[in-house]
């Protein structure tokens, strides 16, 4: 996949906001640094990241807006936030004669373009046809040819003509009956003044509708120097970027295009044909965080937990309370949720339970859980509010184990288990309630004692 690195730690990103219990400080940090790092290591502009960083720190520790809607402003402020570095869509609309003038740097990916957008338009139903006016590249050409041959479009070379402008010419009549005329250009080293003054002459003589500069993903951030320079000399309309299955540095090549005012149109995935897609920053994205879209998201943030709920128990938590009703309420949202290693998600501290233990482990968990699940469901009221019940009649074990279809031995481990969590609750609360440290050390704790 295109930016498969900077994808999965958008994904993880967004899958922790979702997931916390507590968006506090440090789980904040966290998750900024992370994504700091995969920006820039996708070569995207540091400032443009330190910006994006700024502005979800500031949201997250807005004490004004709490629980579920904080998380639903934050995912959306991130969403935004890289939509909006990756530019604005530009919508290359065919009119009735369309001609498409293509320019770059030497093997920046011009032929091999061409050869796709022909074939995606000519699938389409278009009158299409290349044109060859690489005159520099001795065996240019034929290079074309051969591309277009085996995609099934005319394409008119010249073989011996060492003058483009001859050579429009000299097909001018037969290229005038297609809808859409893609023309190759000679690439260059670097745009040298040579450059430019042919590009001007060719795109004058063939009155380009568009003209697309090339450019390889893999020279990143440097995308920003080459598409300005094109754009001021050569008067390009757009960018495609060609070469983004190949490189960790595409990220930076899309934000810079955009930093210069050039809308990017295609994106080159592949050396085959058909791998080529239009540009959309919405949906790209939304394929990068591995969502249908930011609607999909938000989705997902609300099946976590009712709102109201996940307050109450924060509230609950913070103040040092712990009841069988919270335990119950928790293992209640673990079964909606349907797997142990989410629920271990939920809790700070807990996700790398699931690597540690392994998926067997887990579902043995998860069967505990759901036995404790029916126990709590056995019991009276009182007993729920008031444990110590069971340990001054035994025979309650009896009967709860013989109700919820358990073990007795069932019954006590879930009422130690309940005993530890409460302690391990209310040791840890301090003046002003229980930060994120003190949870995260609970939680390891937790884990520890959970015997695995
Ligand atoms: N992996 C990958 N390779 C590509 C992509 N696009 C082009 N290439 C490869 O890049 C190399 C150069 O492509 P060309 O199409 O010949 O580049 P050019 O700009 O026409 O080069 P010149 O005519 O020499 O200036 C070829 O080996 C292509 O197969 C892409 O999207 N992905
Ligand atoms: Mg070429």
């Amino acid at each position: 996949m295109v930016l498969e690195k900077l994808g999965n730690v958008l994904r993880k990103a967004t899958d922790k906001i979702a997931n916390a219990v507590f968006l506090d400080k440090n789980l904040v940090e966290g998750i900024v640094r992370d994504l700091q790092r995969a920006l820039i290591e996708a070569d995207v502009n540091v400032s443009l990241v330190k910006e994006i960083s700024e502005k979800i720190k500031k949201e997250a520790f807005d004490e004004r807006i709490k629980g579920v809607e904080k998380k639903e402003h934050i995912i959306k402020l991130l969403h935004d936030e890289l939509v909006r570095i990756l530019g604005e869509k530009k919508e290359v609309v065919l009119g009735k004669k369309n001609v498409w003038l293509f320019v770059g740097l030497y093997g920046s990916g011009k032929t091999t373009t061409i050869g796709k957008l022909a074939a995606y338009y000519a699938k389409r139903g278009k009158k299409v046809c290349a044109v060859g006016l690489d005159v520099h590249r001795p065996a240019a050409p034929e290079q074309l040819k051969q591309v277009c041959d085996k995609i099934n479009v005319p394409c008119f070379v010249d073989l011996e003509e060492k003058n483009a402008l001859k050579i429009w010419e000299k097909f001018s009549k037969e290229i005038g009956k297609y809808e859409l005329v893609l023309v190759d250009s000679a690439g260059r080293d670097a745009l040298e003044k040579s450059l430019i003054e042919e590009i001007k002459k060719v795109s004058d003589k063939v009155k380009a509708t568009e003209s697309f500069l090339v450019m390889s993903a893999d020279i990143g951030q440097t995308a920003k120097k080459q598409a300005q320079a094109f754009k001021e000399s050569a008067g390009i309309t757009g960018v495609i970027i060609t070469k983004m299955d190949s490189t960790a540095k595409g990220g930076g090549a899309l934000t810079a295009c955009h930093e210069v005012g050039v809308p990017v149109v295609f994106i080159g995935v592949g050396e085959k044909m058909n791998e080529i897609e239009i540009f959309e920053p919405e949906g790209f994205l939304s394929r990068l965080l591995g969502m249908g879209d930011l609607k999909a998201l938000m989705e997902k943030i609300h099946s976590v937990m009712d709102s109201k709920e996940l307050e109450r128990q924060q509230k609950r938590l913070e103040e040092g309370k712990f009841t069988l009703r919270d335990l119950q309420t928790q293992l209640d949202s673990m079964g909606q949720l349907g797997s142990m290693d989410k629920i271990m998600g939920m809790i700070p501290g807990f996700g790398k339970v699931k690597e540690k233990v392994g998926e067997e482990k887990l579902e043995e968990q998860q069967a505990k859980v759901q036995k404790w699940k029916h126990a709590i469901n056995s019991m009276t009221p009182e007993e729920i509010e008031n444990p110590s019940l069971f340990e001054k009649q035994t025979s309650r074990i009896q009967r709860v184990a013989h109700g919820a279809g358990c073990s007795t031995s069932d019954v006590r481990a879930l009422l130690k288990q309940y005993k530890m969590l409460k302690e391990m609750i209310a040791g840890g609360v301090g003046e002003g309630g229980m930060d994120q440290k003190t949870m995260m050390k609970l939680a390891k704790k937790f884990g520890k004692k959970m015997r695995f």
